[in-house]
């Protein structure tokens, strides 16, 4: 085994790798860009070296920066992570030809044959893997891509042969469009791959995303860890990731996992690596059934890493993957058959992203984990790198950390998953954990039968909105803005403990009984600039009803000048008069409501400006 390691990566799974090296005796080596200076990974490795400035292109990424930290450090192996540097074969060529350093990772030609999408193809076709009608060499000429659709049909899948991961994919609806996404997709290519070569796929409309978990080693040994159905994407973006595949049968899931298996030894792979697959969906099938063993499925690329969602493959397999990666990078032969890989119920891995749901996942642009109490108790996996008081790194991805639930069976995950959302506490910076919440209380998923389609083309945007409002928290750290006095009261009412939160904001104190006579503050409703125990407050220049009720009295014309606090009608509710105050002054330009009239919560009342 080796000495040290460095690992060339940020964030949970660099502290996952390392927690790995610790278990194994190894010594770790951290690097950081100087985004990332006080970061979690930083805190966790034996020593860290600073590999330069936040661009990742100039830090993470630079391969001679990385090289150079692991000769200083005396590292004896490199390992990549996921993401940055880890599917790049000529970093790995680089590391393989270090004196002492090994790249824990498949071979850098390895990773360049598979990287290569067509090449690929064609390895797999002849190992009797499926896959997806279409070419296995390169096209040119848009009559290639129309003579596919005479005989295949549209639609048809035109992909860059050095893509992967969605980028790079054009998608042919009829002879029309041939020319255009042609163009378009070597365009595409050559931008992001540099390599303008493309081939072509018949498109499946609505496809299962299952991928199997392998680990070979380099002495020909090779084992698949079953599948994970990473179905539940967004844009590309996985979201949920679970095993088993709540779609399939046993007997698909053998075949499947059987061609994977095949396809990597044919590949003469080593390394953990994750063959993709496409499975067709059955349209008519109802929540219960599941797709049969004479299901078409096909295989799609090879991920050369580890992947995120890996962690959920530990939780039913039992084995540690990352381990697994540096025994075999050392040599070492894998100790374990197939037959000794054995599931054990059921597993689901949540992304905790800090994007808000509700505006298009846009990643937060800043924050502080004012609050930071993940959960726990059994079945409950946590990888984060993360501690409260944190500020927010957003210069790399925006996933911060991953909870792992496994369970008995998919139902007592899916009880446990809920569990663990909700005793999850973030605050200070936005996360996705309402729209996990809402998911697990979504039909499709629950019953297993969304597609990678079902993110982006069928779930209604208004529910996620109410799933954010319903459980989000506050997503900004408040102590610079605006003086908030926060109080936690404990209260016992006959026997029975309460816990009680006051927030008061701006200068405003709690309002006592005054003149208005017998007020009580308004439940805590948001935006409560309560003042003098006004019933409705002025929210931009309009002052609204904060309840509904009758108006007595109407104090203020239009034209009158007003200052803040001055009262401008009079409002009676729940048997009460209560006097509706201006919050800021200055012109009233209109009056809505007059004397009798009854208005409901949030009618405008009065407008100032
Ligand atoms: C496809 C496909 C349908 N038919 N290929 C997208 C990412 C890249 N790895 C391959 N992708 C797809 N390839 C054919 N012939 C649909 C997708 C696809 C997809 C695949 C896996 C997970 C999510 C996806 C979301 C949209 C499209």
């Amino acid at each position: 085994m080796f000495d040290k390691v460095l690992v060339a990566n940020r964030g949970e799974i660099a502290v996952r790798v390392m927690r790995a090296c610790e278990e194994l005796g190894v010594e770790t080596v951290a690097v950081y860009s100087e985004a990332d200076k006080d970061a979690g990974h930083v805190r966790y490795a034996d020593e860290a070296y600073n590999v330069g400035p936040a661009r990742a292109a100039d830090s993470y990424l630079d391969h001679d920066a990385v090289v150079e930290a692991a000769e200083k450090a005396g590292a004896d192996a490199v390992h990549p992570g996921y993401g940055f540097l880890a599917e790049n074969a000529e970093f790995a060529a680089k590391v393989e030809a270090t004196e002492g350093v090994t790249w824990v990772g498949p071979s850098a030609d390895s990773m360049e044959q598979l990287g290569e999408k067509t090449h690929a193809r064609k390895t797999m076709r002849d190992a009797d893997v499926p896959i997806v009608p279409g070419t296995t060499d390169p096209v040119e000429d848009p009559a290639e891509v129309t003579e596919f659709g005479d005989e295949h049909g549209y639609p048809i899948a035109i992909k860059a042969e050095g893509g992967g991961g969605g980028r790079g994919m054009k998608v042919v609806r009829g002879p029309e469009e041939a020319d255009e996404q042609l163009e378009s997709a070597e365009r595409e290519g050559e931008a992001y791959f540099d390599n303008d070569n493309v081939y072509l796929e018949r498109y499946l409309e609505n496809p299962r995303h299952i991928e199997v978990q392998i680990v070979a080693d380099k002495h020909g040994n090779v084992r698949h860890l079953g599948e994970r159905d990473c179905s539940l994407q967004r844009r590309h973006q996985k979201v949920i990731e679970e095993g088993p595949s709540p779609a399939l049968t046993d007997e698909l899931r053998e075949r499947i996992a059987e061609a994977a298996r095949r396809g990597a030894d044919a590949a003469g792979y080593y390394n953990a690596g994750t063959f993709e697959f496409l499975v067709e969906e059955d349209p008519d099938r109802e929540a219960g059934e599941l797709l049969g063993a004479d299901t078409d499925f096909y295989f799609l690329e090879v991920n050369t890493r580890i992947q995120v969602e890996h962690t959920v493959t530990e939780e039913l397999t039992g084995i540690d993957i990352v381990k697994a990666q540096l025994r075999v990078a050392a040599g070492e032969e894998l100790q374990f058959s197939q037959d000794e890989v054995e599931l054990e119920g059921h597993a689901m891995e949540f992304r905790i992203n800090a994007e808000h749901a509700a505006d298009d996942f846009a990643p937060a642009t800043g924050g502080r984990l004012e609050t930071y109490d993940p959960p726990g108790g059994i079945g409950v996996r946590l990888d984060d790198a993360l501690r409260q008081g944190d500020d927010l790194v957003t210069d790399y991805d925006s996933m911060v950390a991953k909870l792992i639930v496994h369970g008995a069976d998919r139902e007592e995950c899916l009880a446990r998953s809920e569990r663990a959302l909700a005793e999850y506490e973030v605050e200070g910076i936005p996360t996705i954990i309402p729209f996990h919440r809402l998911m697990l209380d979504d039909e499709a998923f629950v019953a297993g039968t969304h597609t990678t389609k079902y993110l982006d083309h069928h779930l209604d945007q208004d529910r996620i909105a109410a799933a954010q409002e319903r459980w989000g928290t506050d997503t900004e750290s408040t102590a610079d803005d605006e003086e908030v006095l926060e109080r936690e009261f404990t209260v016992e009412v006959n026997g029975k403990r309460f816990e009680v939160d006051l927030e008061e904001r701006g200068a405003a104190a709690i309002p006592t009984a005054d003149a208005g006579g017998g007020q009580k503050p308004e439940p805590a409703g948001g935006d409560d600039e309560a003042s003098g125990g006004a019933a409705a407050d002025a929210e931009g220049e309009s002052v609204t009803a904060e309840m509904q009720g009758t108006i007595l009295d109407v104090t203020v014309a239009e034209g009158d000048e007003v200052a803040s606090g001055d009262v401008v009608c009079v409002l009676e509710a729940m048997k009460m008069e209560n006097d509706v105050v201006a919050s800021r002054g200055g012109t009233v330009t209109q009056v809505a409501v007059g004397e009798g009239d009854s208005v409901d919560m949030g009618d405008v009342l009065v407008v100032i400006e």
